[in-house]
């Protein structure tokens, strides 16, 4: 069993935690104890608040998507089913668990059911590719990964990707039918709950990487569940609401800005919607009369410049919340005229820090800021290059420390020393002006791709391409876009040369599209392959000699 647990802090695999020195997120005893005195850390656990609602409302409707709706006690059994059958799969308390699934009822079941059993899920999503998902099972404990038995084109060819790992028994893979989920679960005994105490690791959650590929945070129950109360004293969501889930589920906005667990808190219902897009998120807010919703920049003003808006009736909703990329000042302005919803302007990440424009707010905070830290325990500094404070208005690098932001990632020693101080606070690689308790996000220190909320490293994208036996060498640079904020253009280096007619064998017929083709078999999150790639001769050198990404860039 212990070859497939998740050790709470840096230790290696089999050794135990030593639960003196520090925890999962890197919290020493000394933050752990101040952080309880504050009453930031409750010692509540996500099965803990799961019962909770069961209890309260267990005749109302919890959740539905396109194949069911179930009330609190419906889903209660359902996890119940997925425990038993993940139990009989080998999921035991403390194993690692690698979830992908889309937004989906059986996305809750899995996730209640692993923490029902003490278990660790490590969250990916649906457009991650192969290359992501083995890249999760060779750099965390997982040997386990539920996925989708619904027709899915793009994770049915991941599930076949990862068939070896299968056949080498190195991975268990447990495919669930949305429409029929946790067959077989009758005849299995459904285990008890585990009794998980609240500052142990809860989950891997993802993060776009800044080198190469995604790193893992670790999250502890305490940090996280603190997270999500934080977020509710700052939002109007409400028991008896109805909250449409149209990013990724396993996204951290998704999941706890206030998001998913912040409905489980207060007993509002989860509508999901597999798609951010005005064909599928219109017809679902007028049919189920949705109050809140959560969009990033591009699927807002794909919704604000749909023809066909104005045949849906979109007067239930109070709340938009906007985040994962900087919304432009001029859509920000459009949403209250146009839509007559609210807008509460989401700055977050997954390694904690988040903040929200208050609903109170003016017009021009809600419009020009990113908001303010959600907790009064957030610790914020805005630094120069040399980590010296800058003046309050000067832009500079964001760096913070709180109650619920990671003081490293999980088995990362590299990463760990250049993402955080030596005292503890994050290097978020955001450029900000902090003014008046207000940031607003002028920029980004960090070598990340910010394709419409989703995180892409370069360096990730180079090291695909450069698998192909026609490619010399790959420059991956963002490049602006109207929609997406930025998209993924890559400069590649045939071998032989730009002219592939004439050029080496290898490469020998090589196009833009063939690439792109190449990049999604190869296992490429279907967000990170290249929109744009250009066959070229050479790259543009910096003065030193290195590649000018900023000359690619336009
Ligand atoms: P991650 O660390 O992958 O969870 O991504 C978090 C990053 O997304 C932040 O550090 C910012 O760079 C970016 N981000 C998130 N929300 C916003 C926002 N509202 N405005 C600008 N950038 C944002
Ligand atoms: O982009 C993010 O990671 C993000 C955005 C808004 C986030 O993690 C959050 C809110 O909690």
């Amino acid at each position: 069993m212990n070859h497939q647990t998740v050790p709470d802090a840096d230790t290696e695999p089999g050794s135990a935690p030593d639960p003196s020195t520090v925890l999962a997120t890197g919290a020493t005893p000394e933050d752990a104890a101040r952080y309880r005195a504050l009453g930031a850390w409750t010692g509540d656990t996500h099965w803990k608040l799961f019962r909770r609602a069961v209890d309260a409302w267990p005749s109302e409707t919890a959740a539905t998507d396109r194949h069911r709706t179930v009330t609190w006690s419906a889903l209660d059994q359902g996890v119940s089913r997925a425990a038993a059958v993940l139990s009989d799969a080998g999921v035991c308390r403390g194993a690692g668990v690698i979830v992908q699934l889309p937004n989906s009822v059986t996305y809750l079941e899995t996730v209640f059911a692993l923490w029902r059993l003490g278990a660790v899920p490590v969250f990916s999503l649906p457009a991650h590719g192969s290359a992501e998902i083995r890249h999760f099972a060779a750099h965390t404990p997982a040997r386990f990964y539920v996925s989708t038995a619904t027709p899915n084109r793009h994770l049915t060819r991941v599930h076949r990707d990862l068939s070896d790992l299968v056949d080498a028994g190195e991975l268990t893979t447990v495919l669930v039918d949305e429409a029929t989920p946790w067959a077989g679960a009758a005849d299995l005994p459904v285990p008890d709950a585990a009794d998980v105490p609240a500052d142990e690791l809860a989950f891997l959650q993802l993060s776009g990487g800044t080198t190469g590929v995604p790193k893992q945070i670790p999250r502890t129950h305490d940090d996280y569940l603190y997270s999500v109360r934080a977020s509710l004293e700052v939002c109007d969501l409400r028991h008896g609401d109805v909250l449409l889930v149209a990013l990724p589920a396993s996204h951290n906005f998704t999941m706890s800005s206030p998001g998913i667990l912040g409905a489980v808190q207060v007993g509002a219902s989860i509508i999901f919607a597999t798609d951010p897009m005005p064909t599928e998120v219109l017809p679902l807010i007028a049919e189920h009369r949705v109050t809140h919703l959560a969009l990033v920049p591009p699927a807002l003003i794909s919704l604000l410049n749909f023809p066909g808006r104005d045949s849906y009736d979109l007067s239930s909703v109070r709340t938009v919340w906007v985040g994962g990329a900087k919304l432009s000042e001029a859509a920000a302005r459009r949403v209250r005229p146009e839509l007559g919803w609210t807008l509460q302007q989401v700055f977050g990440m997954a390694e904690g820090l988040v903040n929200y424009t208050p609903l109170d707010a003016s017009v021009d905070e809600i419009v020009t800021t990113q908001g303010r830290p959600m907790s009064p325990w957030d610790e914020i500094r805005v630094v120069d290059d040399a980590d010296v404070d800058v003046p309050p208005g000067t832009p500079g690098n964001l760096l913070t420390r709180g109650p619920y932001t990671i003081r490293r990632y999980h088995r990362a020693p590299e990463v760990n020393a250049r993402s955080f101080t030596a005292d503890g606070f994050y290097r978020t690689g955001d450029i900000v002006v902090f003014r008046d308790g207000t940031l607003t996000v002028v920029g980004r220190a960090k070598d990340q791709i910010n394709r419409g909320g989703e995180k892409i490293a370069p360096e990730a994208v180079e090291n695909v391409l450069l698998t192909h036996p026609g490619v010399h060498d790959v420059s991956v640079v963002g490049v602006p876009d109207d929609l997406l904020g930025e998209k993924i253009r890559a400069f590649v280096i045939p071998r032989g040369g730009s002219d592939t007619a004439a050029s080496d064998p290898a490469a020998a017929g090589l196009t833009p599209t063939k690439l792109r083709k190449f990049a999604r078999e190869a296992g490429l999150s279907s967000f990170a392959v290249p929109d744009i790639v250009d066959l070229v001769d050479e790259f543009p050198l910096t003065g030193v000699g290195k590649v000018s990404k900023k000359d690619q860039q336009g």
